[in-house]
């Protein structure tokens, strides 16, 4: 019997991904798995480290004796802006497979519109014909990707290997090689250079509704592919979801992909579900590997017992 203090977890993901995960994770120490409803009403007190994404309101209270609070996710805003949490470090989930997942959304997204990807589709179901003339190449187009953190600088690297002309910005200054970056002091001057706007930023308070009217209307309106195209893959909270879709009416955008939304699911009226220019994912972007992310929550608790900092401890000041 081990003598360790249980790892509690509350993951509202596909319970089957949890549960088989759960088989060969946490060999060494007890687990208490909220999804089991024989642990509704489970004594919680004893439990050491928590794992969760959008866990119970009551969880923090109940796990009174928490060293440390692992993020199912990459993001952590599902806990920052909805409890009122213990003081305690909180780890977010940063893992390879996750990171080229997102970079695959990416790019696909951007190639997607590059190639008149809606386009084509309309007319192969309409049985047509059609070369449409005047393709760019990628190098035409300038991407900037708003968040240049462990995402947004894979998603730059990835496109640069594409072709496209790259720009990135980001809250603090920044060098990466082939890439021309801007700070949060020179966020006019990056928007006025960008085809396509990639937004992989947390959401905090700084960046809550951050993509409105006023900045899509800042983007570079005469690009080689007709009009400024946005992509969202942070969170939904950044946008404002009715400026965004007058945008999209009124030709201040020429096109989006989504995959986040203000609110989760996408409710079944909202007018962007039909709107020809534009693509909805279901916040399916880069779903976490939960086999990985037990792995990187043992290996941040082999490091705490070694006495060694834990990584990815998230600053709870700038809230990301
Ligand atoms: P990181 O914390 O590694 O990077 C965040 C980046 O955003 C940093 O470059 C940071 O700047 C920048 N940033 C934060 N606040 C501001 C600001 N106010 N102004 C300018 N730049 C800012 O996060 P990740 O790259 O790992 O993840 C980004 C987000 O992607 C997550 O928080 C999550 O919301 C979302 N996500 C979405 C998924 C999906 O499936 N749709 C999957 C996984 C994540 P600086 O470098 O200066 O700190
Ligand atoms: C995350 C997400 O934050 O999937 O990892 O949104």
């Amino acid at each position: 019997m081990s003598d360790k203090r249980p790892v509690v977890i509350d993951l509202r993901f596909a319970r089957e991904s949890v549960v088989s995960a759960l088989h060969s994770a946490f060999k060494d120490r007890p687990v208490i798995d909220m999804g089991d409803p024989t642990n509704a009403d489970r004594d919680l007190s004893d439990a050491e480290f928590a794992v969760v994404w959008k866990p119970d309101p009551a969880l923090f209270q109940r796990a009174s004796g928490l060293q440390a609070i692992f993020s199912g996710g990459a993001g952590v805003d599902h806990i920052l802006s909805a409890y009122e949490l213990p003081d305690l470090p909180i780890v977010r989930f940063v893992d390879r497979s996750l990171t080229d997942r997102m970079s695959e959304w990416v790019v696909w997204q951007c190639l997607h519109h590059l190639r008149n990807g809606s386009a084509y589709a309309g007319q192969q179901r309409d049985r047509i014909w059609h070369e449409i003339a005047d393709q760019p190449e990628a190098r035409d187009v300038t991407v900037g990707v708003m968040g240049l953190g462990v995402l947004g600088a894979d998603a730059v690297r990835k496109l640069k290997v594409m072709g496209f002309d790259v720009i990135g910005w980001s809250r603090r200054p920044k060098t990466i090689d082939g890439v021309e970056t801007f700070d949060a002091t020179s966020l006019d001057a990056f928007l006025g250079r960008a085809d396509i706007l990639v937004g992989l930023l947390p959401l905090t308070d700084d960046t809550r509704g951050i993509y409105d009217r006023a900045l899509f209307s800042k983007l570079r309106p005469s690009g080689a592919l007709g009009g400024p195209i946005f992509l969202n893959a942070g969170r939904g909270g950044s946008q404002k979801e009715v400026e965004l879709i007058e945008c999209l009416t009124d030709g201040t955008l020429k096109a989006a992909s989504l995959d986040v939304f203000e609110k989760e699911p996408l409710a079944a009226d909202s007018p962007l579900w039909s709107m020809p220019n534009v693509i909805v994912t279901p916040h399916a972007a880069a779903a976490s590997d939960v086999r990985a992310l037990f792995r990187h929550v043992e290996a941040q608790i082999a490091r705490l017992e070694a006495g060694n900092p834990m990584e990815f401890v998230v600053d709870r000041t700038s809230g990301y």
